[in-house]
């Protein structure tokens, strides 16, 4: 056997090291912009994210509401394909018929519903939702959902359809109707308001709402949303159904695929890229993976992947190298890659984006992540705590957790993501079941590790992602080093415990 040279290295067996910093490199100074798929010298990548966050595609993670959470922040989910089609393409569906940023619409709720109705989606999703009528009247026609947690209403009338809601704010603004977001965004600025814009089907402003926390957020620039502004979405296939899945979410409106495997290094990857390039051309994206070395990387970018995911037992929830022997220390992996993609962009002018997937555990591990060469990452347990991840939330010994499970457990049984042909179907496990613990809304949380990431990024002196990859340094700690990192040869006070 070949035996490399270098162990196997995790994340956590690194740090980075300082670099000069300029007065220029300050947080708001910092862009996180990334791209997901390839693109030729010279050019743009056709999708790229504010963020470089995408969420695992797992049962336990990626549904339709994390989905439109995470496109808000500016990053994308994979809606989980250990399901139906119909139920995975219904998913994107509802994520591509919200309009971007501002209004929310359910795709269930039409302005013909009743008021009871309302009030059932209200009680079943926990959402205070109400609906904005095209002239602020009781009586007018409904434009849309407004969906917040802490929005009240504050008048309606009990013996009307839904959209004979008087919106719950303090104030109802018609603002020079008629203009573009934008124009209203601006107006907004100029005047330090904290408001949202409601647009009609044209895109053009109806009125504003005010209310006093409401976050002006802007997820994604104009120019990257596709042309009706909606949220950008992906969704996983597999190297099995692929001529049923595929199409169904092409035509249900995924912006973006990625063929979700275990182990990618497989001629069942390059037969699925042949499909999508035979039928799509390359008007699909699609990326594919996992793999964890050059080899790996070489054969599925020759193979048409528009993108490449890296990493193979390193989840959270994975069992595969105690099940089986196999895979990669995830830091390794990424830096071999890192490597391995830079190389085929010299010498073909094509950059294909890649992807670290899993073992994510701190939020300095993103940074470092990227620092090794990751383009973006994919991240599970981490949003598996939010909110908005399709599970139940429990309470445990006194404390709020949510349920996550590995797509290789029995409980998913996605046995299309360990297949490597022939009749077996699962016959043992590579993930387990557990509970993590609930960490609330995915905005708070996201836009907190992000700062960390910019901080940091300030720290080694750069201000962009690829910036970071070529000229942060980077060093490998010693154990005793490690200690030496946490508070240590103090006693801490009991304020600490939950830190
Ligand atoms: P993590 O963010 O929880 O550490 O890892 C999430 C990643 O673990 C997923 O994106 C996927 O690649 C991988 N995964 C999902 N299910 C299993 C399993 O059951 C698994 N073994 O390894």
């Amino acid at each position: 056997a070949y035996i490399f040279d270098e162990p196997s290295r995790t994340f956590s067996e690194y740090l980075l090291v300082p670099g000069y910093s300029s007065t220029e490199c300050r947080v708001e100074n910092v862009s996180l912009q990334t791209p997901v798929v390839k693109f030729k010298k010279g050019e743009e990548s056709a999708i790229k994210m504010n963020i470089p966050l995408v969420s695992a595609i797992m049962q336990a993670v990626s549904g339709d509401e994390l989905a439109i959470a995470l496109a808000k922040e500016g990053g994308i989910s994979f809606i989980y394909g250990s399901q139906s089609i119909e139920n995975q393409a219904e998913m994107v569906r509802k994520v591509k018929a919200h309009k971007a940023g501002f209004v929310t619409s359910d795709a269930n709720i039409r302005p013909d519903q009743t008021l009871g109705e309302l009030l059932e989606l209200k009680k079943r999703t926990g959402h205070s939702t109400t609906a904005v009528t095209e002239d602020g009247t009781p009586d007018g026609k409904m434009l849309g959902l407004v969906t917040s947690r802490d929005y009240r209403i504050s008048r309606m009338s009990l013996d009307e359809k839904v959209c004979n809601f008087m919106t719950p704010f303090d104030k109802l603004i018609y603002a020079k109707k008629g203009v573009t977001l934008s124009e209203a965004n601006n107006i907004l600025w100029d005047n330090k308001l904290n408001a949202l814009p409601i647009v009609d089907e044209n895109q053009r402003l109806t009125h504003f709402v005010f209310r006093k926390d409401y976050d002006t957020h802007k997820a994604y620039p104009d120019e990257l949303l596709d042309e009706h502004k909606r949220y950008v979405v992906g969704a996983g296939v597999n190297t099995r159904d692929y001529a049923e899945r595929i199409p169904a979410l092409v035509e249900a409106g995924a912006d973006v695929l990625c063929i979700d495997s275990s182990e990618g290094f497989t001629e069942w990857q390059k037969l699925t890229l042949d499909f999508v390039r035979e039928k799509y051309g390359d008007s699909v994206k699609i990326g594919a993976g996992n793999v964890v070395d050059k080899e790996g990387f070489e054969y599925l970018a020759n193979a048409g992947a528009d993108f490449i995911k890296i990493g193979i037992g390193g989840g959270s929830i994975c069992i595969t190298r105690e099940q089986k022997g196999i895979g990669r220390g995830q830091a390794s992996a990424v830096i071999e890659v890192a490597k391995a993609r830079d190389e085929y962009y010299e010498k073909t002018g094509v950059y294909i984006p890649i992807c670290s997937d899993g073992g994510i555990v701190y939020d300095y591990h993103m940074t470092l992540a990227l620092a090794m060469g990751a383009d973006f990452l994919m991240l599970g347990r981490y949003f598996s705590r939010f909110d908005e991840a399709p599970t139940d939330k429990l309470t445990i010994n006194g404390s709020y957790v949510k349920e996550y499970w590995g797509e290789g457990s029995n409980r998913a049984r996605n046995w299309q993501r360990y297949d490597m042909g022939g009749d077996s179907k699962l016959s043992f496990e590579e993930g387990v079941d557990s509970y993590v613990p609930y960490a609330g809304p995915l905005s708070d949380n996201v836009r907190q590790s992000l700062q960390k990431v910019k901080s940091t990024m300030c720290n080694c002196g750069v201000l962009t992602i690829p910036e970071l990859q070529k000229n942060s340094k980077l060093t490998v700690v010693s154990a005793t080093s490690i200690v030496e990192g946490g508070a240590h040869d103090v006693i801490l006070r009991e304020s600490n415990k939950n830190r």
